[in-house]
Parts: C-alpha cells; sequence; structure tokens
C-alpha cells in the first residue's frame, strides 16, 4: 500500500494547525503510521531539501524550516501521495483553492505550513529520512469500509 510522508511546518505547529492538518487526512480515510514532533538539525533539513540546494530561498527555506519543531507523520492508504498534495494545494498558497490546506490557511509560499512528498520515489526517501527506525505497520479493522 502506498505510503507518503506530510510535515507540519513550524509555522503550523506553532499556529495550533495539527489537528486540523492530521483530521484532513484522517476523515480522507488515510492511516497514520508515524507521528512525532521533532526539532530537527539543519544538517538534517538540507538533506529533505537537498534538490533545492541551488535556489535562491534555500537559505530562508532552511532557516524558516528550524525556525520550530515539526510534525513528521506517514500516512498510508490509495493513492495517498498525489492525494496528499491535493489536500495540500499549490506550493504558492495564494494559487491554493479554498478546501486545501493552504488555501485555507496560507499566503505567502515561504510560510506555507504543511509539506508533502511530491512521488512515492520520494516518499520512500523522505520516510526512511525522517523514521529510520521504521513506521508502525498495523491492520485496521475498519479497512473494508473504506475500500471496495
Ligand atoms: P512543495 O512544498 O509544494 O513541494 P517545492 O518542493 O518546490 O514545493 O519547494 C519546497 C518549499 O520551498 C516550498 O514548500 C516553499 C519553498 N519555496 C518553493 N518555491 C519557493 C519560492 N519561489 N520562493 C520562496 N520559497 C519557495
Ligand atoms: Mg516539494
Amino acid at each position: 500500500m502506498e505510503r507518503t510522508y506530510i510535515m507540519v511546518k513550524p509555522d503550523g505547529v506553532e499556529r495550533g494547525l495539527v489537528g486540523e492538518i492530521t483530521k484532513r487526512f484522517e476523515n480522507k480515510g488515510f492511516q497514520l503510521l508515524a507521528l512525532e514532533l521533532k526539532a530537527p538539525s539543519r544538517e538534517h533539513l538540507e538533506k529533505h531539501y537537498a534538490d533545492l540546494s541551488a535556489k535562491p530561498f534555500f537559505g530562508g527555506l532552511i532557516k524558516y524550516m528550524t525556525s520550530g519543531p515539526v510534525v513528521a507523520m506517514v500516512w498510508q492508504g490509495k493513492g495517498v501521495v498525489k492525494a496528499g498534495r491535493v489536500l495540500l494545494g499549490e506550493t504558492n498558497p495564494l494559487a491554493s483553492l479554498p478546501g486545501t490546506i493552504r488555501g485555507d490557511f496560507a499566503l505567502d509560499v515561504g510560510r506555507n505550513i504543511c509539506h508533502g512528498s511530491d512521488s512515492v520515489e520520494s516518499a520512500e526517501k523522505e520516510i526512511a529520512l525522517w523514521f529510520p527506525q521504521g513506521v508502525i505497520s498495523h491492520n485496521r479493522v475498519i479497512e473494508k469500509l473504506i475500500y471496495e
């Protein structure tokens, strides 16, 4: 079953949006496999965002991401990588529709409150980076009510 890495960024944690963001993934039917409040090092975040290291905003991005704790999560379910991106909205919150997390709660691209993996491949890498100890694999009793 597909898995994705979702992270509430420091502004989302500070603004008390952890429950709101988590609720949307739960409501949709996705299954939580891992959740932890973390204070990642600069080096750890530089690995997470390695693909963006040449971008002019990289320094500001790392500074923002180390400004407070983040909530790291792994969610599982059918099509969860793509569906997670749909729940999040666009990278630029102003281009995100109401009903999406960024569309409902953010304005600036550099304060967009939540991260979601952009492909199955990056999800696997990100889950291994944030949860090297692995996640809890468990069978939900309600599975047959969510899937046909
Ligand atoms: P996403 O987070 O939607 O996957 P991304 O991976 O391209 O977007 O960029 C990672 C983060 O970097 C993004 O959430 C916010 C920041 N960022 C992206 N583009 C930016 C820009 N043009 N100016 C400032 N920050 C930017
Ligand atoms: Mg990205």
